[in-house]
């Protein structure tokens, strides 16, 4: 079997240096009219089915976009993406047409002669100043969307929860009543004490930890994340979130949500995206899906990575609080 191997790379290579010596036959030959014409028009058509594939994908693979996003920061994160998108394919479309259209049309032919052009200045100008002015204002709306998650010095009253990753699943644990959460470090972790939370700080009697996120509709919360071993990254699509959880240190993310989880399982987009997946599900006899927001790691941390997921509920505010009211505190658990 190596024989053979050490045989093909040997024709390979063979065949590799006869087509380069080729090349020193060619300095003679020049192509016709002909050879233009097929060339030209192959490329033209080649041009008209790459737009007729990139309609039909960007048509197909729409239903793959999240639906409407369920934080309010998060519109802004949509906006930035569809103007980025709108303008990227406005220039892709009208770029791509200029390279197919002026290749066909100044092909070779024995009538015509290039044009010899050194420079434009005002071109030139034209093609730096404009990109140039568009993406200094797209990155100052993307560092206004990025302060509007990131600068929480003056947001009132916003709801605090630490959010734990660890191989493989999810944690968290809300402030409690003075909504200050209590120190906590790996080497705290015994016994139901999870996540290592020092019980001999005091802000720490009253935190809750719970295995599903809850979250109050119209209340700023911020994010505090933690790992406890590599890091994992908490990713909660829906609301246009994600940060890195890394082992040592504690990283933060503040977001509103603006639709329950009711509104988003009415919402046409997400009818329409749980219909598909329960029509596969039905034909693998599986039970059929209902929506829900997941908390996801989106950082291969290890070999059941895959599994990190942790169901988020967004409801109103009393709800919430009733929810919040019925969980214990860390001073219950521990005794
Ligand atoms: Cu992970």
């Amino acid at each position: 079997m190596v024989a053979l191997f050490y045989i093909l790379i040997a024709i390979a290579i063979a065949a590799g240096i006869w087509q380069l010596t080729s090349i020193f036959k060619l300095k003679d030959v020049v192509a016709s009219d002909r050879d233009n014409n097929i060339q030209g028009t192959l490329f033209a058509v080649f041009g008209v089915f790459f737009y007729i594939g990139m309609i039909y994908c960007l048509i197909k693979y729409n239903v793959y976009l999240l639906p409407e996003s369920a934080s309010v920061e998060g519109e802004h994160y949509d906006n930035l993406y569809m103007i980025t998108m709108g303008l990227i394919l406005f220039v892709q479309f009208v770029v791509q047409f200029l390279i197919f259209f002026f290749t066909y049309k100044y092909r070779g032919s024995k009538d015509r002669k290039a044009l010899f052009y050194a420079d434009s200045h005002k071109l030139e100008l034209i093609w730096t100043v404009t990109p140039a002015v568009v993406l200094t204002v797209l990155i100052m709306y993307g560092l206004y969307t990025w302060n509007n998650v990131m600068d929480v010095s003056d947001v009132e009253d916003p709801l605090i929860v630490e959010v734990y990753a660890k191989q493989f699943s999810w944690e968290a644990r809300y402030a409690g009543n003075n909504n200050t959460l209590g120190r906590a470090n790996v080497r705290n972790i015994k016994g139901i004490n999870t996540m290592g939370v020092d019980m001999t700080d005091p802000n720490a009697a009253d935190d809750i930890p719970v295995r599903e996120l809850h979250l109050p509709k119209g209340r700023k919360v911020i994010f505090k994340f933690r790992s406890q071993d590599v890091i994992h990254s908490a990713y909660m699509p829906h609301f246009r979130a994600q940060m890195n959880c890394v082992p040592g240190m504690v990283t933060q993310f503040a977001f509103t949500p603006k639709l329950t989880t009711e509104e988003m399982r009415a919402d046409a987009k997400t009818i329409a995206k749980v219909e598909g997946i329960n029509k596969i599900r039905k034909e693998n006899g599986e039970d059929p899906y209902e929506f829900d927001y997941l908390l996801l790691c989106n950082k291969i941390c290890g070999s059941s990575h895959y599994n990190m997921q942790m169901k988020i509920v967004v409801e109103e505010e009393a709800d919430f609080n009733k929810w919040l009211s019925t969980q214990k505190t860390m001073s219950e658990l521990i005794k």
